[in-house]
């Protein structure tokens, strides 16, 4: 097979460009020695090797990433969408007068957790049958689909909002995530000596026609990592207050999204 011909592509030369201008006022600064430039080296093939490329970069870099793109809009502020969504989740189902169910096992372990939320744009008006991907971790605090023995589309799903813009979720309450720490991200985080915790989430994707994607997650007051999660995505715009209603726990919060 002939290799294909690739264009010049003048967005990369430019961002390259900056990077190497940057990384010399870096490396400057840093007074960085030949040998630890090759500890890092032989350290970013592990990483890459173990496959936490991703988890590093969505710990470390992601944050800032959304930080430059959207301080200063209106609008639900983004968070991180990390390491762990995957495509082709379910489509929930829903009986008339019912919340959509979360998919889960028969015996799914947790605290039931009614999640409801209302969808609109930055003008007010309510976003109907816009699609809503939701997904978080179990009560072994792991990922469907990555580190949980779950099967793979477990807490994970998709549905739509109904007329007045508005959804509600039966799932379980999610637990805060520790980050794997028997790799080479969790050799980074020993040197740093910094905890290897987020506070617990719920990730959730937005899709309406003529907005701006939204990827987001949610976070709960009183939980103990909001102040040091160990990749940055607490939002002011993403709390909610998980309320206790003995057999279940139930919370809300308002999404916004901006016209395109
Ligand atoms: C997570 O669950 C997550 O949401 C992010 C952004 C990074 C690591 C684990
Ligand atoms: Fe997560």
């Amino acid at each position: 097979m002939q290799k294909q011909a690739v264009k010049k592509n003048e967005r990369v030369e430019e961002v390259f460009q900056l990077f190497i201008k940057h990384i010399q006022e870096f490396l400057n600064e840093a007074k960085l020695n030949h040998e630890e430039y090759t500890n890092f080296v032989k350290w970013a093939d592990r990483l890459g090797r173990a496959g936490e490329l991703p988890l590093f970069a969505d710990v470390f870099f992601e944050t800032h990433v959304l930080r430059s793109m959207y301080t200063d809009k209106p609008g639900t502020q983004p968070s991180l969408l990390g390491p762990f969504f995957i495509e082709g989740s379910p489509l929930l189902e829903k009986q008339q007068g019912q919340p959509f169910v979360l998919t889960q096992r028969p015996d799914e372990p947790g605290e039931t957790f009614y999640f409801s939320g209302k969808l609109s744009n930055t003008e007010g008006k309510p976003l109907a049958n816009a699609h809503v991907e939701m997904w978080h971790n179990d009560q072994s605090a792991k990922y469907s689909g990555f580190d949980s023995d779950a099967p793979r589309y477990n807490l994970r799903g998709h549905f739509y909002t109904d007329e007045n813009g508005d959804f509600e979720v039966k799932t379980i309450v999610p637990l805060p995530y520790p980050i794997p720490t028997d790799g080479p991200t969790g050799e980074f985080l020993e040197y740093l000596d910094q905890h290897p915790m987020r506070p617990a989430h719920l990730h959730l994707k937005f899709e309406a026609e003529g907005h701006e994607t939204l990827i987001t997650q949610v976070f709960f007051e009183g939980d103990e990592w909001l102040e040091t999660d160990v990749a940055d995505g607490v939002r002011g715009d993403l709390m909610t207050k998980l309320v206790d209603k003995g057999d279940y726990k139930e919370a809300s919060l308002n999404f916004v999204m901006r016209p395109e």
